[in-house]
Parts: C-alpha cells; structure tokens; sequence
C-alpha cells in the first residue's frame, strides 16, 4: 500500500504499524513524491539525550514521512510519525535505509527528555477516549462547556501559568498576563515598518489576504512586523521561552471565526507555551468586527479538540476544517460559559501600531461586521516556544535574531511580481 494511503486509513484511527510492517523499502521510496526541503543555513542543532527516541534519524531516514508531515494539511503524518515513531524504531521496523540522494537535513534534536514520551502518552490517551465516547454518545443530553475542557496541567504549561509561581517577583506586564491573559501596547510598532508592509500587502487582491498560512516565509516586510524584535522579547518574557512565529493571518477584513482558545487546535503537548499577537496597521473601527477576548479566561479549562470532535460525525472529525464545522455548538456552549462566569468580553479598538498579545487559552474571537466588509488593517501572528514544536523542526533567524519556524509551503499570490 503507498503511504499515503496508510495515512489516509489512519483516518479510521486505526493505528498503521502492522499495515506497513512488511512493506519492502523500495517501494516507500518510490512513493516519495517531491525531494526532502534542502537545510536552510542557520538552524538550531541541540543535543539529544542518548537513551531517547532519536527523532532525528527516524526522520532521516523516513523521507516520505518527514515531507509529509511537514505539510500542515497531513497531520496524520505527523500523527504517524509520534504515535509509531518511537515503537518502531524500537521494534526494529523503521528505520529503513537512507536513500543515498537524500540531502542532509537539519532537523533539531529535542532537548527535553520527557516531550516525545508525553506526546506519545497523550495520543494514544486521545485515541482510546474517541473510541469510549463514540460508544457512550447515544446517552448524553444537552453538551456543555465541562464536558468538552479540562483542566491543564501547571506543572507542564509555562512558569506564568503556575500556581507554584512567585508573584513578588514579576514585572508588571508579567503580573498582568498572569491575571488576565493578555497584554495591550499602545504604538508599539513603529509606524514606517507597518507602512512598507502596508505597502506590499496592498497590491494584493483579497480582501482575505494570503491563504498561505506561512507568507512570512516569503516577505521580509511582513516579518520585520511581526518579528518586531522588542516585542519578541516582550513576549518571551510572557511566556518564558524564545518564541518563533509559524502563522500569519493577513485579512483586512474581520475572520469572523466565532469564540475560541487557540491552545485547543493545536497538538496536546503545546499547553500553552504559545502567543498570538494583533497589530494594528490602521485605526480599527468598532464596525469592522473588532478582535474581542475575554479578560482571565486563559485560566478555565481548555476546550479539548478529542472531546469536541467526538460530537462530530466520524466524517466531520477527519475533516481539516473540524474547527469551523464544530462551532455549530462550540459557540452557544461558549457563551453559555461566558454568562455563567458573567465576566464582560472587551473589544480591541487599537489604533495604529497598538499590540495585543493573547494567551493560547485566553476565549476569543474575530467579531461579526456591522458593516460588511468594513476594512479592518491587521496583522495577526501566531508563536510558539521554540522547544515545543516537534512538528516544526527546523529555526530560522531574521538579521536581528527573530525566531520564525522554516514550514515549506506555497505563496499563491506574490506580491513583488505583482508590481513588476
Ligand atoms: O479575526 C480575529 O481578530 C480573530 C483571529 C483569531 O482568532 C486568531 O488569529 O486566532
Ligand atoms: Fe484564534
């Protein structure tokens, strides 16, 4: 069977390994469709600890896997690549040979001892929940908030988030993330970098921006934004870790992406080592649909991606897009929560060069326009601590020394071709 395939019947949450277990070599190498993205000069290379998984090799000589999972539309690559990974190499079965064209690569070793072995831990815990549920779900009435959260573990999450945290010895900014989970700047960003980026996203023809998640890949304007460096520093100092940027959402128009925790779509082991920020690149009018947020709920519990999609039919949950489809009742059992908790959500009515920085927990949302299509100038960037994305394995540096994951994916519409 071609491993994409093997991906593709993961789907059914069936685990693969015996699938492929006598598949030759040969052919897992012919399948592998594109070459391994060559190694960008200047990655971070940490040392591995002996008796761990040894991430680098398995997916150094997995290529199909590697190019696969580097792909953020195939998770179950890289599902497949945690989940199995560390058995495998174990048992024996992979890794295979190293084909002798493959380039090196310059994956980063993974520091932490006990990351890969948690991952692991909590895949096959989400697995075995899906299945118990699916068999429970005739039974359950009305579905509420409780019953899609949990709480995180502080012992994991950042040192901010701990209850163990010493709070006499925190900045004000520190103190006041810890409280509410997020942090606003006014004119923080110097206005000639938003003018220039301003410049380039301009000649592009969606009001929605970029569907390329990654376009800071491409535009040094956009990451001279959103790699600004004090405030990099800022948010390190939130988080506790060096932060690299892995999305960007460059619509100029609200996303209309109804109440949510960014912490929930992402992989478990996350637990909040993660920020967004919203930039204004404009003033922001109460009628475009202005970023709202809900101030100390970065401390509820976190809606939990398994739990939600349990509600979802076996087809929806496999679906890429099982976020936006789930909000048909993620939404009313999130403002049922906000009621109940009777905390008063804020609107962000920045002006131009205003910051907000918001926690992977902190319930927001892109609101609704009361003039549709009302112009609202953002960039919004999406950051996680550097040692937490084994799925993002490899680091680039802007000439000041911002962090931003190297993710290999398509442009679309480029901007300097446009002018020429
Ligand atoms: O449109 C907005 O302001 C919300 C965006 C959002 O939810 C996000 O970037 O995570
Ligand atoms: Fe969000």
């Amino acid at each position: 069977m071609p491993i994409l395939d093997i991906f593709r019947s993961k789907k059914t949450m069936e685990r693969p390994s015996a699938a492929f277990a006598p598949e030759p070599v040969e052919s897992i190498a012919d399948s592998v469709a594109e070459p391994v993205p060559a190694q960008p000069a200047n990655i971070l290379v940490q040392p591995l600890p002996r008796d761990l998984f040894n991430s680098r090799r398995y997916l150094e000589n997995n290529p199909d896997l590697l190019h696969a999972a580097s792909h953020s539309d195939n998770f179950d690559a890289y599902e497949h690549y945690v989940l199995t990974g560390h058995g495998e190499e174990l048992a024996g079965i992979r890794p295979r040979s190293v084909p002798s064209q493959s380039p090196p690569l310059g994956l980063r070793y993974h520091a932490d001892e006990n990351l890969l072995e948690r991952i692991i831990d909590l895949e096959i815990e989400k697995r075995a929940l899906l299945s118990a549920w699916d068999s429970r779900l005739q039974d359950i009435g009305a579905i509420t908030f409780d019953m899609l959260a949990e709480d995180v573990d502080d012992t994991t999450a950042p040192p901010l988030d701990r209850a163990t945290c010493d709070e006499s010895r925190l900045t004000p900014d520190q103190k006041f993330w810890r409280d509410n989970g997020y942090l606003i700047k006014e004119n923080f960003i110097p206005h000639d970098l938003i003018d220039r980026y301003c410049e380039i996203r301009a000649r592009h023809p969606s009001k929605f921006g970029w569907d390329c998640p990654v376009p800071y890949m491409y535009i040094e304007e956009m990451r001279d934004v959103s790699l600004y460096p004090p405030m990099m520093k800022l948010m390190e100092s939130l988080i506790g870790e060096e932060m690299g940027l892995h999305l960007n959402l460059t619509g100029w128009v609200s996303t209309e992406r109804n109440w949510h925790q960014d912490d929930y779509l992402n992989p478990p082991y996350i637990n909040s080592w993660y920020a967004a920020s919203w930039i204004a690149l404009d003033d922001i009018s109460a009628d475009s649909g202005p970023f709202e947020f809900v101030p100390g709920s970065h401390k509820w519990p976190l809606l939990k991606s398994h739990k939600v999609r349990m509600f979802l039919t076996p087809e929806e949950r496999s679906h890429t897009n099982w976020s936006k489809i789930s909000e048909r009742f993620v939404n009313a059992i999130a403002d049922e929560e906000i009621s109940r908790r009777g905390i008063a959500p804020k609107q962000f009515l920045a002006k131009k060069g205003d910051l907000l920085i918001w926690h992977g927990r902190l319930m927001h949302r892109g609101s609704v326009a009361r003039v549709q299509d009302m112009p609202r100038k953002t960039l919004i960037g999406h950051y996680s601590g550097l040692s937490h994305r084994i799925d993002m394995p490899i680091v680039q540096r802007t000439p000041e020394g911002s962090a931003y994951f190297h993710i290999d994916m398509p442009l679309g519409f480029n901007p300097y071709e446009a002018a020429a």
